[in-house]
């Protein structure tokens, strides 16, 4: 009757959990400061019920704290994205209804005026860690954990939400399969709002008594002059952040065999939430010596596939599936295919997650017979399953980030020079597939450029299209759909 992770982290209280560029805290620390966020967040109350925290802290000591203080208290933690504009934050705030806000000092200005027009108490982490104990309620592990936002193919991101024991089994499966040892120190560049950064880096280091170490926004040559240092033993990233990697090495001919020498030193180096391709895989290995690991994941599951820690990892491949998990590809009608016959993925087991918040069409619609539909489609090849496309259109993922191209047209529609938009994904070398906009105006002229700036105040700088195109009429099928296939085609000229 605990919160697994905090549990575990009695057992190594001496050690270092955290390192960011301001300060450390060993785990009893971080037992501590979350007991006072708890204590805080709780004033007079017993047990924060499941209500909503949403919080805005950047990756560090105060954001494990803040988390953590969250489920001792008993609610249910929203992390918010450090790179959302206000339109982004609102949405999601007023869909999950948080009992209160939470923010680190650099943050805090961005939510003032939302937490005040919805007379919400907004706490900076600052004050929320300082000493104060109060009794904590006991957590049980069913109850709802985290809710991480996620989009999908309708226009609105959807609540994610996992219970501790959905958490704590995406986090242990990892951690066996993986490897995971007390000595490890994860070099951590990943953004904290999604389970790749937050379970699967972050949450694997502390499951496993290792020290996770932020660096602050991600920085090339900040991360070669770590992995120079010698003291990382694991790495995670997306495709993209492995070509920025490349990049920055490719263009510092002075730093190459220290670099090169320090990343070979790593334990592992994983590859993931978008397909890693093989020339990069390549390209990486012909660097650092190091052969990516490469696996498969969705918000909704943690991670499902994965290639071996020990044994072949297949280029261009997803692996097996993880300790826990029940996976196959199903066809149309719900029927096993046949090893060699594509078909979608669907997964069971206790790593896969409760419900989409307040959506219980959209819960019922993504779930067949107690297994969950991802989407994506895949095939087992000779015992190693590959990615092989997605069911939607709509659905882009641009480096590493899932984003909805219904929801970014929903947005620019509001611009009044756009009569009608359609936004497609095209394939790209260096984000894995861009956002690109076509518009039929409305008669007014405007610029591409200034369209993309007014997208940039409202979505997230990964939604916003890198090319906008105009267009004087939108291909459509006899139905008045837009045939975005033929639309991608308009932007393909650009590598
Ligand atoms: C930044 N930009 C982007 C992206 N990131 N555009 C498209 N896609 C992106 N992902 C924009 C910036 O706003 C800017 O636009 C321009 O691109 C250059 O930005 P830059 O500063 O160079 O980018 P950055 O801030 O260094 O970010 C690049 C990044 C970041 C480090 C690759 O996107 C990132 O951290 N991605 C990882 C996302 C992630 O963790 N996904 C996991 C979710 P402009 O020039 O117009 O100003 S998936 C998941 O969790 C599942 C479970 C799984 O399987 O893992
Ligand atoms: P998200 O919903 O942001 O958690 O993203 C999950 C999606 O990322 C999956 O449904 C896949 O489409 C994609 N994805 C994750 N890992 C991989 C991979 N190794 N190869 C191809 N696609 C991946």
């Amino acid at each position: 009757m605990s919160i697994e992770l905090v549990a575990r982290a009695q057992s190594n209280r001496e050690r270092l959990a955290i390192s960011d560029p301001e300060t450390a805290a060993t785990y009893a620390d971080l037992l501590a400061a979350s007991a006072h966020v708890a204590s805080r967040l709780l004033g007079d109350v017993r047990d924060l019920q499941s209500s909503r925290v949403a919080y805005l802290v950047g990756p560090g000591v105060d954001h494990v704290a803040v988390l953590w203080g969250i489920w001792r208290a008993g609610g249910v933690g929203v992390p918010l994205a450090l790179s959302h504009p206000a339109r982004e934050l609102v949405e999601l705030i007023d869909d999950a209804e948080p009992v209160c806000l939470v923010a680190d000092a650099a943050n805090a200005e961005r939510l003032a005026d939302i937490a005040a027009a919805r007379d919400l108490a907004l706490h900076t982490s600052a004050a929320l860690v300082r000493p104060m104990v109060a009794a904590l309620p006991p957590i049980e592990d069913d109850r709802p954990a985290l809710m991480v936002y996620t989009s999908g193919t309708t226009g609105h991101p959807k609540g994610v939400v996992t219970t501790h024991a959905q958490v704590a089994a995406q986090v242990a499966s990892v951690c066996g399969a993986w490897g995971w040892r007390l000595d490890d120190r994860i070099l951590h560049v990943l953004p904290l709002h999604h389970v790749h950064g937050l379970h699967v880096a972050l949450g694997s280091a502390l499951y496993s008594g290792a020290c996770c170490e932020f660096l602050g926004p991600f920085d090339p040559v900040a991360v070669w002059e770590r992995f120079a240092s010698g003291e990382i033993s694991v790495f995670m990233a997306v495709p993209t952040v492995y070509r920025r990697l490349v990049a920055a090495w490719e263009a510092a001919p002075d730093r190459q065999e220290q670099w090169s020498r320090g990343a070979r030193s790593l334990r592992l180096m994983v590859s993931g939430s978008a397909a890693l391709p093989v020339d990069l895989l390549e390209r990486w290995a012909s660097i650092t010596g190091q052969r990516l690991l490469e696996r498969y994941g969705m918000t909704e599951i943690g991670m499902a596939l994965s290639n071996p820690l020990d044994g072949e990892r297949r280029a261009g491949a997803v692996g097996q599936p993880l300790p826990g998990v029940e996976l196959c590809v199903v066809d149309a009608d719900g029927a096993e295919c046949d090893p060699g016959t594509a078909g979608q993925i669907v997964v069971r087991g206790p790593q896969v997650f409760a419900e989409y918040w307040r959506r219980n069409e959209e819960t019922a619609a993504a779930f067949r017979d107690g297994w969950f539909l991802t989407g994506d489609e895949g095939v087992l090849d000779d015992g190693y399953y590959r990615i092989v496309g997605r069911r939607s259109v709509d659905i882009i993922k641009t480096g590493g980030y899932k984003v909805s191209a219904l929801e970014i047209e929903e947005v620019l529609r509001g611009h009044p020079a756009v009569r009608e938009i359609a936004v497609v994904g095209v394939d790209d070398r260096d984000w894995g597939e861009r956002v690109c906009a076509a518009i039929e105006l409305a008669g007014e002229g405007t610029t591409a450029e200034e369209i993309r700036d007014w997208a940039r105040e409202q979505l997230a700088p990964y939604k916003v299209p890198k090319q906008v195109r105009f267009v004087d009429e939108l291909p459509r099928n006899a139905m008045g759909k837009v045939m975005k296939p033929t639309l991608r085609a308009l932007f393909e000229d650009r590598p």
